[in-house]
């Protein structure tokens, strides 16, 4: 699975012009939605150095931070930090910091993903101050392991999984591992191992519906999992359940230095971290009628794997 470097030289250039006709910036996309990881080797959101220098200094605050931190847009709201532990001054500054983070990424994909005409929604970002080497976690939550990722408590209904990433540690490079191509991962799972994915279910997914819920599923409180949404939840969990494929998969060593951000839609592209210390993350669900390559979404590569199936 290819890595694309991005210089910000090339960058600023490709923004100057910036319109939903740039082809350069079209060709990230499809780039991007055809499973490359966009490499930016220097962020182009960059952090406040102030803001840096408090992320990173927790470490030596001697303040429990046990899990990822999630900072909520839609609701302005900072999860997953003991409030017990930590001074109300320092929550406030960790979520001013979060709320900066979090608008500069949406703002830097405006620009950068202008073909999408910003039909997405800005979901979670989260904070990752914990060592990812050595983490002891329960299996479906390992991260260390090749997934697909796929939310159990928030279906995307067909939207895409776009993560914008940030490694803020100052010497230490984040270590992936990417796996093989989309298709290729579901054709060892399904049939077989997995249901196929039926025709019918992913094209609730995929058509009219579809357009539909995208509009609504932010103002329902609980959004109901699509046969699309069980299939891709059941994958990440037969991925990371199988010893056998962990072992015997397609791996590709990929490590982003101290500084920089990538991108990659990480409900298709198989990814794991095996090491690294410090990332700020940004989430988008992507609608699928958004894409510059329509076809390559993963509601369509289903429904087309689908249909070979039954003919
Ligand atoms: O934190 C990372 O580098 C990636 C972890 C991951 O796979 C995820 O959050 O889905
Ligand atoms: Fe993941």
């Amino acid at each position: 699975m290819p890595v694309h470097s991005i210089q910000l030289a090339d960058l600023d250039r490709a923004l100057s012009g910036t319109s939903a006709e740039n082809e350069w910036l079209r060709e990230q996309c499809a780039l991007l939605e055809g499973g490359a990881v966009l490499y930016f080797p220097e962020t182009p959101v960059p952090i406040d150095p102030e803001d840096l220098a408090f992320l990173l200094g927790r470490r030596q605050s001697g303040s429990r931070v046990h899990k990822n931190i999630a900072y909520k847009p839609n609701r302005d709201q900072l999860s997953g930090l003991d409030s017990k532990s930590a001074a109300p001054a320092e929550l406030e500054q960790l979520h001013a910091i979060m709320r900066r983070y979090s608008a500069a990424v949406d703002g830097f994909l405006s620009r950068f993903l202008a073909p999408y005409t910003r039909r997405w929604q800005l979901d979670y970002a989260s904070y990752r101050p914990i060592e990812e080497e050595g983490r002891d976690l329960p299996l479906r939550r390992r991260n260390d392991l090749l997934h697909t990722d796929a939310f159990p408590t928030r279906p995307t209904r067909g939207r895409r999984i776009l993560r914008f990433f940030h490694n803020i540690h100052p010497t230490r490079t984040r270590d992936w591992v990417i796996g093989e191509p989309f298709d290729r991962v579901v054709g060892r799972f399904a049939p077989g191992k997995l249901a196929n994915p039926r025709p019918d279910g992913v094209g609730i997914a995929a058509g009219k519906r579809l357009a539909r819920t995208i509009g609504l599923g932010g103002l329902l409180p609980q959004v109901k999992r699509t046969p699309y949404d069980e299939f891709m939840m059941q994958l990440h969990n037969a991925m990371k359940e199988d010893s056998e494929f962990q072992l015997g998969c397609v791996r590709e060593n990929v490590q982003f230095a101290p500084g920089s951000s990538w991108m990659v839609y990480t409900e298709t592209v198989p990814h794991a971290v095996l090491a690294g210390q410090y990332a700020l993350e940004q989430t988008f669900l992507v609608d699928p009628a958004a894409m510059v390559t329509p076809d390559s979404a993963p509601v369509r590569v289903l429904e087309k794997m689908a249909r070979a199936r039954l003919a």
